[in-house]
């Protein structure tokens, strides 16, 4: 049904008298002042929420009482301006300003901003604030986005399969592209609009160099005109062998002069079709990936050639920092440290250096990346993964914002105290002028556009941290339960708990206490902490958890990888010992033995199987709280979500059961008696 397909976006019925007289009282018409097509998309958007709130449309009135005004800042009558100057010195290029003001002498309210986005923005805002239930009092609002590049990486394979995507296939038809248009364009559009998201990078990282030819870029042309309206810039990953795949040249050598200008000629010819072109994403020397090092360059000659490339139009670069060879000895988690903060300072003013949140690679929980704070001089833009590569794929139900926020919140203390890693992402620890966002879309064609109704909720909150990486990811769920299904709040309070409780859980019963990296090797989902037999050591479970006779964990203290040197003083201090560690990281930093004692007295093997237990006893709590809602929620999604928690139940004991038993042949102890009996 609709439902699914219209995510936060519901518009539900203002049935509330009081609330509904408010809204129509203090919103009597629509005026629009200039003409754009992000004006144009923002009066539609107006009457399509009109038409859903009350069932009518909103007139268009040229003047009167209670209007609600849409116009950019000079577009307002210079009275207007001037009154409002100091609002607009307290937004940037994108930020809006809600607030009630005469206009032509008369009451009403107006949203403006320095540029048309930044009005779409402020009327998304102000149907944000009605789906809310927020009375239209008095209004004085103004936002601006705390960062500003907030980007979509789409892992989408030109023949439509998705690298780790789990809703159905790409939702870019490349084969009818450029011609055929379908509506899901421009919904995806205006959704990522309704919170902020301005860029996608359409193709997947692992690239294919025919998406540079000029019969694909047509179709990006396509999409990016379809897009345009809503703010969002398109961007493409660059394969760094293109020159030889799809130029015909012998080499891709970053210092060679055919290949600049072959990359120069590129990007030209790239602009010429769309002028608003973002810029290149590059996965380089990674996985396999080709890249600088091929021929004896490093990564700065890399990013500052294609740099080059693009920055007479404006374009950036998004270098990946996600680097880890198998013929490296160091601890895969210390490696993009040591190959990037060397460099730090060396790249061109236009490369955004992309950092995954943790060292190794989405797991359900890890440490901060040490290299936030540790490159100064470098802009680095957070990578986020949306879809749920290591966390149960689109089955499971989890809410990520919650581990984003984790990682944002982090303290580097490079700077001292409250040096935290949003600080790093923001610019303002660093004072960085280029600062970004990106998250791995969950997006695929499936009619709900991710698979799991729950899956909105991450997309929905990947875009509100990345506009915000301040906000709380309580208000984050509660604006999002109630925009996707009801304002009721017997349904909004428990929902809201579970929701928050549901990423811990999956720590519980997938890597509890530190373990990373145990799910079944090639497609991650479900446990495999005995693989060992895949030729990359580093790819096998083995590798991460050192279960042995003696204990259990990866020692990255000094008598082990020394990882943690690559923290600041405070956090490799006290993380070096295993009775400082927060517990939620000791197996990460420590291998300990089995009957090492906990704070609460008990063993570490005691304390891990009650983990596993809690998690699973947590999915089965979640379950009830679900069924307690089937009155609040339309028929189709309750039934879908009450079947994937059913599978995420059986499997949450799947997983408690394949560790406890795999991991008690090191511990031989007994299972505590609240284990139940495998099924
Ligand atoms: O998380 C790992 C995935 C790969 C992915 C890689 C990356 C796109 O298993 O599928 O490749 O990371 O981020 O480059």
């Amino acid at each position: 049904s609709q439902k699914g397909y219209d995510l936060w976006l519901q518009y539900n019925k203002i049935t509330d008298a009081q609330l509904q007289k408010n809204y129509l009282n203090k919103i009597q018409g629509i005026k629009i002042l200039g003409n754009s097509p992000t004006l144009n998309v923002s009066a539609e958007e107006m009457q399509t929420a009109w038409k859903s709130f009350f069932g009518k449309e909103l007139p268009e009135k040229n003047s009167g009482e209670n209007i609600l005004v849409l116009g950019k800042m000079d577009q307002l009558p210079q009275q207007l301006q001037k009154n409002l100057k100091s609002d607009f010195e307290n937004i940037n290029s994108e930020g809006y300003i809600i607030k009630e003001v005469k206009f032509e002498g008369n009451n009403t309210i107006l949203i403006t901003g320095k540029s048309h986005i930044g009005v779409l923005y402020g009327s998304f805002r102000l149907l944000r604030e009605m789906q809310l239930h927020n009375k239209l009092s008095n209004l004085d609002i103004y936002d601006s986005s705390k960062i500003q590049k907030r980007v979509l990486n789409h892992w989408d394979n030109l023949d439509r399969t998705v690298e780790r995507g789990y809703a159905g296939f790409s939702i870019w038809d490349w084969h009818l592209l450029p011609d055929l248009i379908k509506p899901e364009y421009t919904n995806y559009a205006r959704a990522n609009a309704s919170i902020g998201i301005n860029g996608t990078v359409l193709t997947n990282v692992n690239a294919n160099s025919l998406v540079l030819t000029e019969e694909y870029i047509k179709k990006v042309k396509a999409l990016a005109e379809v897009f345009r309206p809503y703010g969002i810039q398109v961007y493409l990953t660059a394969r760094f062998s293109s020159p030889i795949e799809n130029g015909g040249l012998e080499t891709a050598d970053p210092l060679n002069e055919e290949v600049r200008q072959w990359w120069k000629d590129k990007a030209d010819q790239i602009y010429a079709e769309i002028p608003d072109f973002g810029g290149f994403l590059v996965k380089a020397n990674s996985e396999g990936q080709p890249g600088p090092n091929n021929y004896g360059r490093s990564h700065v000659d890399g990013a500052n050639m294609l740099a080059e490339a693009v920055a007479p139009h404006g374009g950036i670069i998004m270098w990946r920092a996600f680097v880890y060879s198998e013929h490296d000895p160091e601890d895969r988690a210390k490696q993009a440290y040591s190959e990037f903060v060397p460099f730090d300072g060396e790249f061109a003013d236009n490369v955004l250096l992309q950092v995954k949140n943790g060292a190794i690679d989405f797991q359900p929980r890890e440490p901060f990346h040490p290299l936030f704070g540790a490159m100064p001089n470098t802009p680095l833009m957070m990578e986020f993964q949306i879809t749920q590569e290591y966390l149960g794929f689109a089955t499971h139900l989890v809410f990520l914002p919650k581990l984003f926020e984790e990682t944002l919140e982090e303290d580097t203390y490079v700077n001292g105290e409250n040096s935290t890693v949003a600080k790093v992402i923001d610019g303002t620890l660093s004072n960085k002028k280029l600062t970004g966002m990106a998250g791995v879309a969950n997006i695929g064609n499936e009619r709900n556009w991710t698979g799991h109704p729950f899956g909105q909720a991450n997309w929905y909150g990947f875009g509100r941290l990345a506009w915000d990486p301040y906000m709380d990811s309580g208000d984050i769920a509660e604006e999002w339960l109630k925009m996707t299904f009801t304002n009721n709040e017997e349904f909004v309070e428990p929902m809201k708990e579970m929701m928050l409780e549901s990423r811990e859980t999956v720590v519980k019963y997938m890597t509890p206490l530190g373990l990373h990296h145990i799910m079944r090797t090639g497609h991650h989902y479900g446990p495999g902490p005995w693989v060992s037999n895949l030729s990359r050591p580093e790819w096998n479970p083995v590798y991460y958890h050192k279960a042995d006779s003696a204990g259990v964990g990866f020692d990255r203290t000094s008598s082990g990888s020394n990882a943690l040197e690559q923290y600041a003083d405070p956090i490799a201090e006290k993380y070096s010992s295993p009775e400082t560690t927060p517990e939620k990281y000791l197996l990460w930093f420590h291998h300990l033995p089995w009957d090492y004692e906990m704070k609460n007295g008990k063993t570490l093997w005691y304390n891990m199987a009650s983990k596993y237990q809690e998690g699973v006893e947590e999915v089965e709590d979640m379950t009830e709280t679900w069924n307690n809602m089937e009155q609040y929620v339309d028929e189709e999604r309750f039934e879908k979500v009450s079947m994937l928690l059913q599978i995420q139940l059986k499997e949450a004991k799947w997983w408690r059961d394949a560790c406890l038993l795999y991991f008690q042949q090191f511990s031989n102890m007994e299972m505590p008696e609240f284990i139940p009996e495998p099924a």
